[in-house]
């Protein structure tokens, strides 16, 4: 059995920004209630919870790469609502706001999750905001949590294999002989 590194579920001691879009206000509201409810029952304190509000899912990108260059939080959660209607404005936007989130996780470092539901009908969205299909929402929080533990989990082994390098460079230094170099005397002029 190989050992994994993962990250866990819990949210305690950990800070978390929910991106929500007011487009179709009907359904992410449903997954901004839901999300907000798994952090909270995962430990996360109200306090450490920002909600922000932009006006459609083409905004969340934005708004969430603000956010994330403040360093002030764990993981972003993107919660939106695209659906598909009779005219293109949906494909603009949909690769856009998926390439735009993306990107910023990548570029910032900091976990986001993906809770942007991309729809055919509006009976699908309500399937995904909590009934047949469970909820988006939710799920997104749980994948900022885990995200986010797993950050912390990658960065922590990363910071013990730099100090044990460390310690095996002044190891060998020692078997060497070799001097540091503060303490080496400077020759006489
Ligand atoms: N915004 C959405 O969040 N969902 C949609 O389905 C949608 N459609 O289909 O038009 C939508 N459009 C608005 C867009 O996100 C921007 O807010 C708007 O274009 C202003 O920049």
């Amino acid at each position: 059995m190989v050992a994994a590194i993962e990250g866990g579920l819990g949210a305690a001691g950990r800070r978390f920004a929910i991106v929500v879009s007011r487009f179709n206000a009907f359904i992410t509201e449903r997954l901004f209630q839901s999300a907000y409810d798994g952090f909270l029952r995962s430990g996360a304190k109200k306090k450490d919870i920002a909600l922000v509000r932009v006006p459609g899912a083409f905004e969340i990108p934005s708004a969430a790469r603000m956010l994330a260059e403040t360093r002030k939080y764990d993981a972003i959660v993107c919660l939106g609502c695209l659906i598909r209607g009779d005219t293109a404005h949906y494909d603009v936007i949909v690769n856009e706001v998926t390439r735009g989130i993306g990107q910023s996780a990548q570029e910032t470092g900091v976990p986001h999750a993906f809770g942007v539901l991309t729809c055919d009908t509006l009976e699908q969205a309500i399937d995904r905001a909590g009934l047949k299909m469970g909820n988006k929402g939710f799920e997104a929080a749980l994948a900022a949590m885990e995200m986010a533990n797993l950050k912390k989990v990658v960065s922590r082994q990363s910071s013990v294999v730099r100090k044990r390098g460390r310690r095996s460079q002044v190891s060998v230094g020692k078997k060497n002989n070799a001097v540091p170099v503060s303490k080496e005397r400077k020759p006489r002029a």
